[in-house]
C-alpha cells in the first residue's frame, strides 16, 4: 500500500530542509518565503531492521522494503485558500495524501525571515489550520453543488452523502477541524472519499535549533498545545542536514538523519494504525504494509489475486521465532508453525505463506 505524507507549514519554516532530511533528496532551500513553488516529491524505503534480518537468513535474491512518499509543498499564508500567496492550488497537491506533517518553526534566528517577524508556534499552527479549514469549506461546498446538480432525482445513497457533507460544512463553518468532529463509522467512511485536509491525521514537526535542544520555550509551548489536542510531536534540528551538506560533522548528521526518518515513520505508523507482515522465499523477501485489523484473505489478495481466489489456508511463523530458530526449518522442528483460515487477523511481524489451489 502506498503511504504518502504531505509536508505543510508557513513559508520559510524549514519544510524543504525537513523533506531533505527525510528523503536525502537534493532540494532548493533558501532564506526567503516561497522558495518552493512546485512540490518536491520523493519516495523512500521504510527503515525496518527486520527486513534485513530476514534477508540474512533466507538469502533471497531480492529484498523489497515498504515505501513512503513525502510531498513538500509551498508555504501557506493567511488567505492561501482564497488564492493569496501561491493559492489553493498548492493544497491540491496534498489532497490525496494519507497524513500531514506540519513543520512549525521553534528556533530563534534573526537571519532567517519569519513571515510575521516573531516566533509563536501556536499562532502559526492556528493560521495553517484556518487555511486548511477554508480550503475544505470550498471543497465541501463544491461537492454539495456537484451532487445536487448531477442527481436531480435524489436517491438514498446521494442523500446520505449530502447529509454528511452538510454536517461537515457546519463543523467547518464553526472552525472545527473535521478530524475532531463526531461522526458515526458510516459517516466517516462516506467522508473519506472527499479527501478533506482537516480530516487527515496530523503530526507536528517542531524545527528547533541546536542551541536550545534541552530547553526550548517554543518547543515546550507547542508540546503542551499538541498534547492538549492529542497530536503527536517530533522535534529535530532540521539545520543538521545543512551541516552534513557542508561536510561538517558528517557522522553525527547522518545518524540524526536516520533517527529522524525512523521516528517520523514510527509516528506515522502509529497514527495510521499501520503494521507490517512479511513474505519470504528464495527469490524475494518482502515487507507488506497494512492497516490493523486485516484478515488473512485480505492479505492474500494483497500479495496475489490468485491467492485470494484459491485460498485454502495460511501458514504463519512469528518473526521472533524465525530469527531465534534461524529459519523455517528450525521453527518447524520445534512445532511452532501455525495454520489458520481466511478470517485470521494478521499480526505485525507475521511471516505468511498462502496455501491455495488454482
Ligand atoms: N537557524 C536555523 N535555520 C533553519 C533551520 N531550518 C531551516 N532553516 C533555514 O530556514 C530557511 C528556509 O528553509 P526551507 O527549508 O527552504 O524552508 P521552507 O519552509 O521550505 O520555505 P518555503 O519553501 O519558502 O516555504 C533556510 O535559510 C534554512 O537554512 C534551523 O533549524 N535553524
Ligand atoms: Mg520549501
Amino acid at each position: 500500500m502506498q503511504i504518502d505524507c504531505g509536508i505543510i507549514g508557513l513559508p520559510n519554516v524549514g519544510k524543504s530542509t525537513v523533506f531533505s532530511i527525510l528523503t536525502n533528496a537534493p532540494v532548493k532551500i533558501a532564506n526567503f518565503p516561497f522558495c518552493t513553488i512546485h512540490p518536491n516529491i520523493s519516495v523512500v524505503q521504510i527503515p525496518d531492521l527486520r527486513v534485513y534480518q530476514l534477508t540474512d537468513i533466507v538469502s533471497s535474491h531480492e529484498t523489497v522494503h515498504g515505501k513512503i512518499k513525502f510531498v513538500d509543498i509551498a508555504g501557506l499564508i493567511k488567505g492561501a485558500a482564497q488564492g493569496i500567496g501561491l493559492g489553493s492550488k498548492i493544497l491540491n497537491h496534498i489532497r490525496t495524501t494519507k497524513v500531514l506533517c506540519h513543520v512549525v518553526r521553534c528556533f530563534d534566528d534573526n537571519e532567517t525571515v519569519h513571515v510575521f517577524n516573531d516566533i509563536d508556534p501556536c499562532r502559526d499552527v492556528d493560521i495553517v489550520n484556518t487555511e486548511l479549514i477554508l480550503f475544505d469549506i470550498s471543497q465541501c461546498e463544491q461537492s454539495i453543488c456537484t451532487l445536487q446538480k448531477k442527481y436531480k432525482l435524489i436517491n438514498e445513497n446521494i442523500e446520505q452523502q449530502l447529509l454528511v457533507l452538510k454536517k461537515c460544512l457546519d463543523y467547518l463553518y464553526d472552525g472545527v477541524l473535521l478530524r475532531r468532529g463526531h461522526f458515526s463509522k458510516t459517516e466517516r467512511t462516506n467522508i473519506e472519499k472527499f479527501n478533506f485536509l482537516t480530516n487527515k491525521p496530523i503530526v507536528y514537526f517542531a524545527n528547533i535549533d541546536e542551541k536550545s535542544v534541552t530547553n526550548n520555550i517554543y518547543l515546550n509551548k507547542l508540546r503542551a498545545f499538541a498534547s492538549n489536542d492529542g497530536i503527536p510531536l517530533i522535534s529535530c534540528c532540521a539545520m543538521l542536514s545543512l551541516l552534513k551538506n557542508r561536510g561538517d560533522r558528517v557522522e553525527t548528521a547522518m545518524k540524526q538523519q536516520t533517527d529522524i526518518l525512523y521516528d517520523t515513520v514510527s509516528v506515522i505508523f502509529s497514527v495510521l494504525d499501520l503494521r507490517t507482515f512479511f513474505t519470504i522465499n528464495s527469490h524475494m523477501t518482502r515487507a507488506w504494509i497494512y492497516v490493523g485489523g486485516m484478515t488473512a484473505l485480505e492479505a492474500a489478495k494483497k500479495v496475489h489475486s490468485d491467492f485470494k481466489k484459491g485460498f485454502i489456508r495460511v501458514q504463519i511463523i512469528k518473526f521472533d521465532d524465525f530469527i531465534f530458530y534461524r529459519g523455517e526449518l528450525g521453527v518447524k522442528k520445534v512445532g511452532k508453525i501455525c495454520y489458520a483460515g481466511k478470517d485470521y487477523c494478521v499480526k505485525d511481524g507475521d511471516i505468511l505463506k498462502f496455501l491455495f489451489q488454482i
